[in-house]
């Protein structure tokens, strides 16, 4: 059922560092070309960093973990791609069909590979309005073992509510290099977080421990957007009660939820949306990359 590349393949039998991206934030989550340029950017990063990129999507009804440059472009410029969480692995795979994986589905298809280490830009969480919507990203890291790297979940959603649901759930939620919750396009949420790290490799000794003791669940990582490219809190707001003003006058919902409410932020926002967005992904590959190396160092 899976389909590793050789290279993927190669680097999990030797017992090298993998990271796991994910392809939703490639065909549903940043407009072209800039989503095939971080895309690229972020594998490259991660090599630089001494580990192996492993982009997983689904093609042709096949999970595949790992693909080619031809396929970063389809998965790119396509509009016939299947935003694809947990729920649908089973119909895209059925159907033949070409699926961009979400947090959720790119976790869980991770961990089936043995890759330990995922980064990403932003979780999805509770949402603000309905409440009921909450991204099954939640409890895919509850029930899943595999460490993601993010920027925090986006101020569209409840933040609050998000963080709290982790906590019931049993999820490690540890700052590196901070002691509050970061709202993706912003460093500070005044939310909690579990622990504060400096290292990479206080992050292996947290997902070391929780794997030997046999918890089945994962770990967020929270790592803040770079300063120099956050956002302007006061500009973003008002992008962001616009979206949700706007969703809810179309009656979007579900699965469209996130992709619209991202479109429209930034519409809004223009580039400086996008700058912190890029940004805040290639940090995170970065630091996916050194945690996975660590743990290697470790295991
Ligand atoms: N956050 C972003 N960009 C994204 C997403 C989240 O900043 O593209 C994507 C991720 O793939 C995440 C998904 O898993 O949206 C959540 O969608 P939903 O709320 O429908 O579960
Ligand atoms: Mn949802």
């Amino acid at each position: 059922m899976l389909h590793p590349s050789d290279q993927v393949q190669q680097a999990l039998e030797s017992g090298q560092a993998v990271v796991a991206l994910e392809s939703t934030v490639i065909s549903h989550g940043l407009p072209y070309p800039t989503n095939l340029e971080t895309a690229r950017r972020m594998e490259e990063i991660i090599r630089q960093n001494g580990a192996v990129p492993a982009t997983i999507a689904v093609l042709d009804g096949r999970l595949r973990v790992g693909v080619t440059e031809e396929e970063l472009e389809h998965l790119a410029t396509s509009k016939s791609i299947r935003k694809t969480s947990r729920r649908d692995l089973p119909i895209v795979v059925a159907r033949y069909e070409d699926g961009a994986t979400t947090v959720a589905a790119t976790a869980t298809v991770a961990a089936w590979a043995g890759i330990e280490v995922f980064a990403t830009g932003g979780i999805g969480g509770v949402h603000r309005e309905p409440p009921f919507d909450i991204s099954n990203d939640l409890p895919t890291l509850a029930s899943t073992p595999v460490a993601v790297v993010c920027a925090g979940a986006k101020a569209i959603l409840d933040l609050r509510a998000t963080v709290e649901w982790l906590e019931t759930a049993g999820v490690p939620v540890i700052g590196y290099d901070t002691d509050e919750f970061p709202a993706f396009y912003t460093r500070q949420s005044g939310l909690p977080v579990d622990v504060c790290v400096a290292s990479a490799q206080e992050v292996a000794a947290i997902i070391r421990a929780g794997r030997e003791m046999g918890l089945p669940g994962g770990t967020l990582v929270v790592v803040p957007v770079p300063a120099d490219d956050e956002m302007a809190p006061k500009k973003l707001q008002q992008a962001i009660n616009s979206a949700l003003v706007e969703a809810s006058a179309r009656g979007i919902e579900g699965s469209a939820s996130t992709p619209f409410l991202l479109r429209w932020v930034t519409r809004e926002t223009g580039g400086a949306s996008l700058k912190a967005n890029v940004s805040l992904l290639e940090n995170n590959a970065a630091v996916a990359a050194r945690i996975a190396v660590a743990l290697k160092e470790i295991s």
